[in-house]
């Protein structure tokens, strides 16, 4: 594993608030705000929806990965 991918996975960590594996829309939602963005209900739940890629309705480990892999 790289150490990019070991950052993202404690971010992931981080951000899951709850520990069951996966990142929640409402866990997105404080995450987006602890980061500092001002970002709209709407904007948010277009961010959650675009890292969602099989659109189960949270976010897991790989999907995270992917995204900022692809996008940051
Ligand atoms: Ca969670
Ligand atoms: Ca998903």
């Amino acid at each position: 594993m790289s150490e990019r991918t070991e950052e993202l996975r404690e971010s992931f960590a981080a951000c899951d608030e709850n520990q069951d594996g996966n990142i929640q829309y409402g866990e997105f939602a404080s995450l987006m705000r602890n980061l500092g963005a001002e970002m709209s209900e709407d904007e948010c739940t277009i961010g959650f929806t675009e890292i969602d890629t099989d659109k189960d309705g949270v976010i897991s480990l790989d999907e995270f990965v992917a995204w900022f892999t692809d996008n940051v």
